[in-house]
């Protein structure tokens, strides 16, 4: 039996069935989040992304005190650095290659380095999925389909950083393959405010074109009602 809950999201409140839900946490690593790493390389002021920390922590223990499905991904590529393809290693030159490059976390975005790692604050639990992609979209060359599938997952929360970027590139693949996602405003973030306020109404805008936007407080009102 399954039980519909309430939820308040734009453009359209609605029900959701937190059995069938997952909540999706993308690439809060230390290497977006924390000085030296990949997001800083790139020129970006990485505190910008920690005011995502907390409302992803607030949803995440809602999620597991309701035994929803949580599923955490990783930006990142094979230390022998065979899938980075030449694009994203120079980006034509905008600025240094640093993918690999040896930082005070280990070598940048490269698996297994502490750098790539999840932020402590959101550690995964030993039952929580870890996904490993090496591109911006989550389902882009990772299992993270063949998972939501076995689960029977039809509704997607997701959090995490960057709005406009990985979070914005995941929930497109998602709302192509037919998954409803949602995008939890307060726990996304990016370097750009006017990026993340943008990338959200792009979600909604249109009848909901790629899916809704709610936040961490309607999503524990929810699960809790
Ligand atoms: N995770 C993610 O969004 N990867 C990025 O490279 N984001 C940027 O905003 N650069």
């Amino acid at each position: 039996m399954t039980t519909k809950v309430k939820l308040e999201m734009e453009p359209k409140s609605g029900e959701v069935d937190p059995s069938r839900s997952a909540l999706l946490i993308i690439d809060m690593q230390r290497d977006f989040l924390e000085p030296k790493g990949f997001g800083e390389s790139l020129g970006n002021d990485v505190t910008k992304l920690q005011r995502a920390i907390e409302p992803c922590q607030r949803a995440l223990k809602a999620a597991r005190d309701k035994k929803m499905l949580v599923i955490h991904t990783r930006e990142g590529h094979r230390p022998d650095m065979t899938d980075v393809h030449p694009y994203k290693l120079n980006k034509r030159g905008a600025c240094p290659p640093v993918i690999g490059q040896p930082g005070p976390n280990g070598r940048i975005l490269i698996r297994g380095e502490p750098g790539h790692d999840i932020i402590p604050q959101l550690y995964p639990a030993a039952s929580e999925p870890i996904i490993d992609k090496p591109g911006k979209g989550s389902f882009y060359a990772t299992d993270l389909e063949a998972i939501l599938q076995a689960q029977s997952i039809e509704t997607i929360f997701v959090c995490g950083v960057t709005t406009e970027v990985c979070v914005h590139t995941t929930i497109r693949e998602g709302n192509d393959r037919g998954y409803h996602c949602i995008a939890l405003s307060d726990a996304c973030a990016s370097y750009f405010d006017e990026f993340h306020t943008v990338a959200l109404k792009m979600i909604s805008a249109q009848g909901g074109i790629f899916g809704s936007v709610s936040s961490v407080d309607q999503f524990v009102k929810s699960l809790n009602s």
